[in-house]
């Protein structure tokens, strides 16, 4: 048997539910080998109304990861998730570029849910100019759609498709907006664009706020597809369609958080 390996380039998420947790998570749920070169580790403060403290690593421990990774062992696929400074996404697109990977899913983490309170300013210009011309998908948000796009509205999907457009002109070969129950249409729709189509994924909105990792969760799940060497739509349907496993199981671990359920498709029938 063949064992495809992806490597995610994220924050460690210390309560499990997003970041490289829930990279590593899916990976293994898809049948992957995972592996996490960690950019940032988040601790949730419980003294603090669970306010999200960001500790970054040295540049170096960073490098020396992906140099371990990446040229030390090799994958089929990469995923990046929260890397938070212009610095530390020049150092991933160098290492990127010195590697030979060709599935490169590029999650343009510009927040944690809840505060639509950009990670840093200039990070979501270096994800513009510097990763999306690297990605083979990006799979931005509704929110990330807004900042990469410029685009102030983002509610239909007419919005969506010029949005879509948008992010495929910075360079990205594929998109993948997660407009998920955020939008004013009727189901929980995503907008596939790859330069030429769009096509709508569709599932029924669910009510819940116990949905914390859910973004990180669905370009894990694209990721391990692409890595298996699955067409990127049909790894954007499965994708989408764990995830509304992974989001109709979402579970409250304390008083201030409910993350999805990464084993939900496998163990929740
Ligand atoms: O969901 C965005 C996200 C990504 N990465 C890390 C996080 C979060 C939100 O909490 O902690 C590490």
């Amino acid at each position: 048997m063949k064992i495809y390996k992806a490597l995610t380039i994220a924050g460690s998420d210390t309560s499990g539910g997003a970041g490289l947790e829930a990279d590593l998570k899916t990976f293994q749920e898809f049948g992957i080998y995972g592996m996490a070169a960690i950019t940032v580790i988040v601790a949730q403060n419980p003294h603090n109304n669970w306010s999200h403290d960001i500790y970054p690593l040295p540049l170096t421990a960073l490098a020396a990861q992906l140099d371990t990774v990446l040229t030390g062992i090799g994958v089929d696929a990469l995923k990046t998730g929260m890397l938070a400074t212009s610095d530390i996404i020049e150092l991933v697109a160098q290492k990127i570029d010195q590697s030979s990977v060709k599935q490169i899913v590029i999650d343009p983490v510009l927040a944690c849910k809840g505060t639509d309170e950009p990670l840093n300013p200039d990070s979501a210009e270096a994800i513009k100019t510097v990763l999306a011309p690297r990605a083979t998908l990006i799979t931005p948000n509704v929110f990330e759609a807004k900042i990469l796009s410029g685009l102030k509205t983002l509610t239909t999907l007419d919005d969506l498709q010029e949005a879509a457009q948008r992010i495929y002109e910075l360079g990205a070969k594929n998109v993948l907006i997660k407009g998920g129950a955020k939008l004013e249409t009727e189901d929980a729709i995503d907008l596939f664009y790859d330069g030429k189509n769009y096509t709508v994924l569709r599932s029924p909105k669910l009510v819940t706020t116990y949905n914390h990792g859910a973004g990180c969760t669905y370009a894990a799940a694209v990721t391990a597809g692409l890595a298996k060497g699955a067409n990127m739509l049909t790894s954007a349907q499965a994708a989408k369609d764990f995830t509304y496993a992974a989001i109709k199981n979402g579970f409250p671990i304390n008083q201030y958080v409910g993350p999805v359920w990464h084993g939900a498709s496998r163990l929740c029938k």
